[in-house]
């Protein structure tokens, strides 16, 4: 009995060491992936060029508010080289075991030459986002003219929106689970929605800047539409579309116009109305608080 449940014991460590994954496998599982690999250094590549281009557009802004949207924009492809280079290396990224009734459940991918039990899964984008949408909510709501609470509630549904798509991405140990926490994301977006459409156009128009709120407004509303939209019918949601490099270069393509030509848009229009920018909004204004 005793010499079985070691043989056991021993079968099953043996098992835990198979399944384990390196950094150094998931660097060359995407690596290995034309179409995945492709669809990360391509945003590396734009990330880089974007910075270099918007700190050159950005030089002559001078007014304090036109320099804070300024930085909130540049941030933008400053998160998103750091996030695109961490998932290129295979620290943020890994493999994630599909819970029981998930249309992947008990699917593997060939690892560093050994089978693993699990479905690819590039979670630093989920945490990254965390860190560069909050800006491009900054910028936004400063172009609008927003005051400090409608900016800061902007800002936390967003955060609240990042953290519990990556809890619904990561989840291993209920479909159903997964799910509710898409569906918890999906209310904290409804809310940053709403104070795009609703709260945001009447601030801009107060503040004589409604024409180029209302272009970016659209475009992200529309863009960031599809972010949840790839989540359900990717890998992590319906497995519709089961290709980790299509959904990758899903998400990659929005990010490209989301960040990239949203930034360049609104950095254009910021350094030839300086003017207008510093006039408007109650943010940063002393009778605010
Ligand atoms: C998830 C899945 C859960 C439900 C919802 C999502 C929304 C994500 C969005 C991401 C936007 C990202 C951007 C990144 C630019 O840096 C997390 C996919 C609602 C809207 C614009």
């Amino acid at each position: 009995m005793i010499e079985h449940a070691l043989v056991d014991v021993t079968a099953a460590q043996s098992d835990i060491v198979l399944q384990q994954v390196t950094q150094g496998d998931v660097f060359e599982f995407i690596q290995d992936d034309t179409l995945l690999s492709s669809s990360l250094w391509a945003n590396i590549a734009l990330a880089g060029l974007s910075i270099l281009l918007f700190v050159a557009m950005g030089r002559k802004v001078e007014s304090t508010r036109a320099r804070m949207i300024w930085v909130a924009t540049l941030m933008v492809p400053l998160v998103s080289i750091s996030s695109y280079a961490s998932l290129v290396s295979g620290l943020t990224a890994g493999f994630v075991e599909m819970p029981a009734g998930h249309a992947l459940e008990g699917a593997t991918a060939m690892v560093g030459g050994e089978e693993v039990t699990g479905v690819f899964q590039p979670w630093g984008r989920y945490l990254t986002w965390t860190f560069s949408t909050p800006f491009i909510l900054a910028a936004l709501g400063m172009v609008a003219g927003t005051d400090r609470a409608t900016l800061f509630t902007a800002i936390a549904m967003d955060i609240g929106m990042c953290v519990t798509g990556l809890a619904a991405a990561l989840i291993e140990s209920s479909h159903l689970l997964r799910w509710v926490f898409f569906g918890i994301s999906c209310a904290f977006f409804l809310a940053v929605i709403y104070v795009l459409l609703v709260e945001w156009p009447e601030d801009a128009a107060a503040a004589g800047t409604a024409d180029i709120f209302n272009t970016l407004k659209i475009l992200t509303v529309v863009l960031w539409l599809g972010y949840p939209l790839i989540w359900a019918v990717g890998a992590e949601g319906l497995a519709l579309v089961e290709s980790a490099g299509l959904t990758s270069w899903g998400y990659s393509a929005l990010d490209i116009l989301a960040k990239y030509v949203f930034a360049f848009l609104l950095l254009r229009w910021v350094a030839a109305n300086e003017s207008v920018v510093s006039g408007s909004s109650s943010l940063g204004a002393p009778a605010d608080d």
